[in-house]
């Protein structure tokens, strides 16, 4: 018997046992939690419903809204981690809203994740674009007007906030505001993406954007990125060929939204329509807007610098159109941003701006008795001297209506770059041979762009990599004996000339620091990059209508690089560099013109003999901002 016992213990007896898993959901007892989160689908106007996640403080009361509509999964933007702390599920950048008591809303926009309808990529206004009765304005007013009826912790007053394509909804909230949205904040909103937001920068096409395409169009969650073949992204894209070459080895062409920007090389009215700068310029700006950007935003360079001095007329009473730009990357004003690559700050400068400036603003419009935000109408970092400046207008030098003129800085022979014009009876050309089959990389290569951190800092990228091969041309200025303050968007007027009958034209604006930085011995020679541009030269008479380049005829190339507002100190040199390609971020113009260069054939790729040339009056020069 004994022996039964110890070969037969208890719990080996077949009889039958209680399941540890039930089947019923395990709900964490809320009573411990300083919030409540509910998910609602809000009908719109045409009966589709879209989904909501809101995000209520404990025993809040006549409590503001704080909105952003995205593309993201408002599930997962409200969950940046599991805890019983409201602070902690919400994005860093929401933490002192959270201090303040804000109701937090993220909603699904119509056609991904949680929401019902059809997804368009940054569905157009209605209109020739987009015939049905909806569109972001609609679905902003019918969210707003629904919220003001339903959210009984509030006091009916909303704001809206967003970066990038969540700052785009906020845009697109603006253009026909329901009358409780009081305040918003377009951070690096998607404005024109053919200019520079997202998609090309003066035509030029960025490659960059290919995972996006499947990841946001391929399903209405989220898509799967392209199967990666090979660890440097200079290499893969170089032997696929063009960009629709690329493209159709990944079945591109099964998405939409590709097959739409390959029948849109152009600046046309599929462009031109869209440009929200242009939209919203058309109305008075009603609602107190904030529109914000970051000085080496390497996603969105366009939108809000050409947003904010479009409304500036439009702002009659001049306390509704606010600019801010910070020493930061793409969306970096809502996470920590005390340092950007090699870059260090004065502190947290995101920080510094959502506490001191962005919450007053917001308090001042949303929150019952809130005092008036002393809001500087420009608050705008200087990226040389490492501060913050408050000030009443932008830009501080431009062509006309600003109260400094740029002064011309030359490009000249022997690499030289002066305010002195070059001498007449000089030197009149640099040349050098831009061979699409060894194009200038962006970042030193293996050149990732789905790495974060080289995505997150190619623009203060170091930029020795580049400025001794023999396909960039260098043009440096003697060390300054005092400092050098530029403050608005550089203008580059470029003489140049190509064998080709098509060509792209690359420049950088660089700040070089001195040879020796005892107390940063590795920024010991840098070269930042303080803005910078491709251009696409079809596009030289027209961005509508490309147009073949004449073969081996100086002309001239009139773009603007991204604004700066940057002090060079008294040590370091002004650098200028000057190259036709910029791979495997933008795709390779094959250097003779073809009706779409997405389709280019391996043929078309052709070396051609690039020359910038000088002179006093009609050379090659920068028309620097100088304040
Ligand atoms: N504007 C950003 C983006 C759009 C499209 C492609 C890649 C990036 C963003 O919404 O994050």
């Amino acid at each position: 018997f004994v022996g039964l016992l110890i070969a037969s213990p208890a719990w080996c007896q077949t009889s039958p046992m209680a399941p540890d898993i039930t089947g019923k959901k395990y709900v964490a007892p809320k009573s411990t939690y300083d919030y409540d989160k509910r998910e609602v689908m809000v009908p719109m106007r045409d009966g589709v419903k879209l989904h909501t996640v809101i995000v209520v403080p404990k025993g809040a009361k006549n409590a503001p809204i704080l909105l952003t509509r995205t593309p993201y999964d408002a599930s997962g933007r409200s969950s940046r981690m599991d805890s019983p702390r409201m602070i902690d599920i919400l994005p860093e950048g929401d933490e002192v809203f959270v201090q303040g008591g804000y109701i937090r809303l993220f909603q699904d926009v119509r056609g991904k994740y949680g929401s019902e309808g059809d997804y368009v990529m940054t569905r157009p206004l209605r209109g020739p674009l987009n015939g049905t009765r909806v569109d972001h304005a609609t679905d902003a007013w019918d969210t707003i007007e629904w919220l003001t009826k339903h959210v009984k912790e509030s006091n009916g007053r909303v704001g809206m906030i967003g970066s990038s394509y969540e700052g785009f909804t906020v845009v697109m909230a603006l253009v026909d505001p329901h009358p409780a949205l009081k305040v918003a904040a377009p951070e690096s909103p998607m404005i024109d993406g053919w200019m520079g937001d997202d998609w090309f920068n003066y035509g030029a096409f960025r490659q960059v954007n290919f995972d996006y395409f499947t990841g946001q169009t391929a399903e209405k969650g989220k898509g799967k990125p392209i199967a990666e073949v090979g660890y440097d992204d200079y290499t893969t894209f170089l032997r696929a060929g063009s960009a629709g070459d690329y493209a159709k080895a990944n079945g591109m062409e099964q998405l939409p939204y590709w097959r739409k920007l390959t029948e849109h090389p152009s600046y046309d009215a599929y462009w031109q329509e869209q440009a929200l700068d242009k939209v919203m310029a058309r109305t008075p700006l009603k609602v107190p807007t904030m529109w914000l950007q970051g000085l080496w935003d390497q996603e969105d360079m366009w939108g809000a610098i050409h947003s904010y001095p479009a409304m500036e007329s439009k702002d009659a009473g001049n306390d509704r159109n606010y600019l801010v730009m910070g020493p930061w990357r793409h969306s970096q004003v809502n996470v920590g941003a005390a340092s950007l690559g090699a870059l260090k700050f004065e502190g947290d400068t995101a920080l510094q701006f959502r506490r001191d400036v962005l919450k007053p603003f917001f308090d001042q419009y949303l929150v019952e008795g809130a005092p008036k935000a002393d809001t500087p109408p420009v608050f705008i970092y200087d990226t040389g001297e490492n501060h913050w400046d408050r000030l009443s207008s932008w830009p501080l030098s431009c062509e006309q209506g600003c109260a400094a003129q740029p002064k011309a800085l030359y490009l000249q022979a022997g690499g030289k770059l002066s305010f002195e014009a070059p001498a007449a009876d000089g030197p009149q050309y640099d040349e050098y041979v831009s061979d699409p089959a060894k194009p200038v990389p962006f970042v030193p290569r293996p050149s990732r762009m789905g790495d974060r951190e080289t995505w997150t800092t190619w623009l203060v990228q170091d930029q020795r990599f580049a400025d001794d091969r023999p396909d960039v041309l260098t043009y440096v200025s003697e060390p300054l004996t005092e400092p050098l303050r530029i403050a608005g968007a550089p203008q580059v007027n470029l003489l140049a000339s190509t064998s080709g009958s098509d060509s792209d034209w690359v420049v950088k604006l660089i700040d070089v620091y001195p040879d020796t930085m005892a107390s940063a011995p590795a920024m010991g020679g840098y070269e930042l990059a303080v803005s910078l541009a491709i251009f696409r030269g079809r596009y030289r008479e027209s961005f509508e209508h490309p147009k073949a380049i004449a073969p081996n005829q100086p002309l001239p190339y009139a773009f603007g690089l991204p604004t700066a507002n940057h002090t060079f100190l008294p040590g370091h040199r002004v650098m200028v560099q000057v190259q036709s390609t910029l791979f495997p971020l933008y795709d390779r113009n094959p250097q003779t013109f073809v009706p779409n260069i997405f389709f280019a054939k391996p043929e078309d790729y052709r070396k051609a003999t690039q020359k910038i040339w000088y002179g006093p009056q009609k050379g090659s020069f920068i028309s620097l901002p100088v304040k």
